[in-house]
């Protein structure tokens, strides 16, 4: 498998230096990828046939094209998915890369194995924090999530996050920045953030309580509360249910008929929700970013960090 760039992985650590904020990271079509990355395509397309799982044990994201779906697949099975270096940019590439292709009509995330994603790999950050060196949270958000959810946010084609079991931390933010959700019945969500001393970031922050309300939307995010599809159906955190076998055929289904809708009406009514409901949403990730950097120099992170590395209880100090 391909490494990060060491300049990349080392951002985590190191301060914002450039002064150019993220937004260069973003839609602009001028960024280079990391010199050492590249994306996978595993099947090329093929407008007629079904999209297949290819077996691949160290592609961190399987890109498959079938009719004008793109179905983006995260692939670490065995870590459910938990989001790393190689994830986060190769998510960024492919969406970069579907923003201007007329050809893909619908954007599918979902995960191998039985999760969508538990969010971001935290025995990464337990490796770099074990080194003795300040977790830059704020910058690592800017380089990754928040390129991701600013994406799906501006890209006007439908996006569908395909929830076949657990989604958490910024896993669920990603699922929860897209339009549309399916969950197979046996589906769990939780936020879990603050189980980890830190606050919803991805724009969950911003999605959470626009989708579920200000009350619920707390609830969840202060307790970390394991929900299941029902109730996630009940509070409008996604849109529909179905059988767990189901779920690939009824989530390329769903995504297919978008490609009989005028691609015109799809990209302006997604712009007009985003201009009615979201129109500071990139200004937003920013500053939840600078909040999420508050919450990890309040201290707790690195215990909450360690205690799930070391599968135990985090003792937090009172
Ligand atoms: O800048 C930034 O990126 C900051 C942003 C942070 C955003 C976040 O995402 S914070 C939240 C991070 N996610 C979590 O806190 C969830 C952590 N995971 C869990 O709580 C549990 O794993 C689950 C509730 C998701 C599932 O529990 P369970 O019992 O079904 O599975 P498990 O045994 O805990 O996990 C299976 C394996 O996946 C296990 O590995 P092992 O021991 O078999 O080698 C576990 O360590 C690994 N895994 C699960 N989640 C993560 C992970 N490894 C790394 N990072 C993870 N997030």
């Amino acid at each position: 498998m391909k490494r990060p760039s060491a300049s990349y992985s080392n951002a985590l650590v190191s301060s914002w230096a450039t002064g150019r904020g993220w937004d260069h990271f973003t839609g602009d079509g001028q960024t280079p990828a990391p010199a050492d990355h590249d994306i996978t395509t595993l099947a090329p397309e093929r407008p007629d046939a079904a999209p297949k799982p290819v077996a691949m044990t160290e592609t961190p994201l399987l890109s498959i094209r079938a009719g004008g779906t793109l179905t983006l697949t995260f692939n670490r099975p065995a870590k459910l998915n938990a989001f790393n270096f190689e994830i986060a940019e190769a998510l960024i590439e492919a969406l970069r890369g579907a923003e201007h292709d007329p050809g893909i009509r619908a954007i599918v995330l979902r995960g191998t194995g039985r999760a969508f994603s538990a969010g971001q790999d935290l025995e990464v950050f337990q490796r770099l924090a074990a080194s003795g060196e300040r977790i830059d949270i704020a910058d690592h958000l800017r380089r990754t999530y928040n390129v991701v959810a600013a994406l799906v946010r501006r890209i006007e084609k439908p996006f569908i996050a395909s929830l076949n079991g657990i989604a958490a931390g910024v896993g669920l933010s990603v699922a929860l920045a897209c339009d549309l959700r399916v969950a197979a019945d046996d589906a769990e969500l939780t936020l879990g953030f603050s189980k980890i001393g830190l606050i919803p970031d991805g724009g969950a922050s911003f999605m959470l309580p626009l989708l579920a309300g200000l009350g619920r939307a707390l609830e969840l995010a202060w307790t970390s509360e394991k929900i299941g599809a029902q109730e996630a159906l009940r509070i409008g955190l996604v849109n529909r249910v179905v059988p767990a076998a189901d779920l690939e055929a009824a989530t390329q289904a769903y995504a297919a008929q978008f490609a009989r809708i005028s691609p015109a009406a799809i990209a302006v009514t997604k712009r007009a929700f985003n201009r009615a409901l979201l129109p500071n949403f990139e200004r937003w990730l920013d500053e939840e970013a600078d909040l999420q950097q508050e919450a990890a120099d309040a201290g707790d992170v690195m215990e909450g960090i360690r205690a799930f590395v070391e599968k135990r209880k985090p003792a937090y100090a009172q």
